[in-house]
């Protein structure tokens, strides 16, 4: 069993070992590799004890120690091929490939790109977590290995509802430290919805003053500022996680009315935050020109804050506006965010409007039937009677967004809810009694709840019906936060089937068995315990 998560793509033991402790130095032959040498070494602290000096030097030989090297033109890299889909932050897809071997000499991380060497050094942090201790001096025996390794896609992304639930800035750090830990490399922050919105816009102080009050029930609201996300952004750069802000309209636009109850316009909707968790049935009006001044706002700072390749516009749920006006106002403020410079990204019932190749089209609605048969009303049993109808006709158009995501040139992300939304209850116990309750409480109750494995054993490129494999530009899990009241819950819906959406999206197809995965998860498991996270304990 190699106790690491995802599993790399080519992994050779070897006869040999090599004794790290804290007199074995990381050494940087590369400007670029020495920060991601710091993070290791910082993050290897906090799971190990162990505390490791950075140098920089030349590629030469040094025995005993980590050594990290660039390499852009390293053939054996080269001859990995290119991870499929698109990075976020813009980068190259091929430079997250790397090469680490551990001989009896020391260890030598060679990166296709300084990203690489983070990966790689990821894998190093997990194989010494696992590797055995001496009680003493707290070195820890490394077995010789040959790891190659590249992503299979180059999207592996998670979507953070901070909405329904606010979570604070440490809490969303502790997300992107489990995100880089499992060579994730998007946080999808969703950062707007009928609840609250969490954004700072300076220019519209009413949207956090009035519509960051609330979130889902009781609890108490927040917003971050623009440092706060300044900070955030340099945080996850430094751990190469892009963060890809949402701005969620016109549907779940419900805090925004709060804040512009004159952008409602003439819509027979319902204006106000809802407490209660469900959509709203407030949109925004298209045909105000009011709204659109506070959008240019808007994506004014995000596109500050935010240095990410692509914006994601939200475009899902947009609760009894007319097809039309919907499409149309998609179209507008997906052509807003191009023209300033950036690409876009929207949920499904985007594509309805015109986002053409440069866009993602991130598919989701994975419960109504693809064979032109009815929608199963049943399975909204939860939902407020008058909603049902326009949430029924709403969802029965969604299997043909795929021919619309295709026509346009469109790629798609994929976030089929059976597998990637974590807010799905657990349908099997917990080894842990006292984890029955939190399994009664956790999840969306309107999905039927799902096993551990159904996030490890499906497929992304056959996921989404009709869309073929070369479509898919990347997977990316959600975690929706109406049931999650904190930190620990948070936790507990996390972990571990993110591990198992982090292997599916990095690893090859039928690289390991879930069996095998599991082993793997446990045994990278006590990293998450030292930093302090609990976890759903059903492996
Ligand atoms: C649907 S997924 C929504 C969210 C909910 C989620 C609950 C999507 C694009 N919209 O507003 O929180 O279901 O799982």
């Amino acid at each position: 069993m190699f106790p690491v998560v995802p599993l790399p793509l080519s992994v050779t033991e070897a006869d040999g070992s090599f004794v790290l402790s804290d007199a074995t130095p990381v050494v940087v032959t590369d400007p670029l590799a020495a920060a991601m040498a710091h993070v290791f070494a910082d993050d290897l602290a906090v799971e190990t004890g162990l505390r490791l000096d950075v140098t920089s030097g030349s590629g030469a030989v040094h025995a005993g120690a980590i050594v990290c090297e660039v390499a852009v033109d390293d053939p054996e890299l080269a001859a990995l091929g290119v991870p499929q889909g698109v990075r976020a932050d813009g980068r190259a897809a091929v430079s997250e490939s790397y090469a680490l071997a551990v001989t009896d000499d020391g260890v030598r991380v060679r990166g296709r790109g300084a990203e690489g060497v983070l990966r790689g050094l990821t894998v190093l942090r997990q194989l010494l977590v696992a590797a055995p201790a001496d009680p003493e001096t707290g070195a820890r025996t490394l077995g010789a290995v040959r790891v190659v390794d590249s992503p299979r896609y180059a999207w592996r992304g998670l979507s953070f509802d901070v909405v329904r639930t606010f979570h604070d800035v440490a809490t969303v750090r502790r997300v992107i430290d489990l995100l880089a830990m499992h060579r994730m490399n998007v946080l999808h922050l969703h950062l707007t919805d009928d609840q609250g919105w969490r954004i700072e816009v300076p220019a519209r102080p009413a949207l956090t003053e009035v519509g960051a009050r609330g979130a889902v029930g009781d609890r108490r609201g927040g917003f971050y500022t623009v440092e706060d996300l300044r900070g955030l952004v340099r945080y996850a750069a430094a751990r190469r996680v892009a963060i890809v802000p949402e701005i969620d309209v016109p549907g779940h636009s419900a805090a925004m009315l709060a804040a512009y109850p004159e952008l409602l316009g003439d819509r027979p909707a319902t204006a106000g935050e809802r407490a209660d968790g469900e959509a709203g049935q407030s949109t925004l009006d298209p045909d105000l020109e009011a709204t659109w001044a506070v959008l240019s706002d808007v994506l004014d700072t995000v596109v500050d804050v935010f240095p990410s390749r692509y914006v994601h516009i939200g475009g899902d749920e947009a609760v009894g506006m007319p097809d039309d006006v919907h499409a149309a106002f998609v179209t507008r403020f997906a052509s807003e965010v191009v023209a300033r410079g950036r690409r876009v990204v929207g949920w499904q019932e985007a594509s309805r409007g015109l986002l053409g190749p440069d866009a993602l089209a991130q598919h989701w609605i994975d419960f109504v039937p693809t064979d032109g048969t009815t929608v199963d009303r049943s399975q909204f049993d939860h939902v407020d009677p008058a909603l049902l109808d326009v949430l029924v006709e709403m969802f029965s158009k969604a299997p043909a967004d795929v021919g619309r995501t295709l026509d346009q040139g469109t790629r798609a992300i994929v976030s089929p809810t059976a597998h990637a939304y974590l807010d799905r209850q657990y349908s099997a116990p917990s080894d842990d009694p006292a984890q029955e309750a939190d399994r009664a409480r956790l999840g969306l109750p309107a999905y039927a709840p799902g096993t551990v494995e159904d996030f490890y054993s499906w497929e992304p490129s056959t996921a989404v019906h009709a869309l073929p494999a070369e479509a898919v530009a990347g997977v990316e899990a959600a975690i929706w936060c109406e049931s999650v009241t904190d930190a620990r819950d948070l936790d507990l819906l996390l972990l571990p089937r993110l591990a198992g959406l982090a292997e599916r999206a990095w690893s090859p197809a039928g690289a390991s068995s879930y069996a095998d995965h599991a082993t793997r998860v446990a045994a990278v498991a006590p990293a998450w315990e030292t930093r302090g996270h609990d976890w759903f304990r059903a492996l």
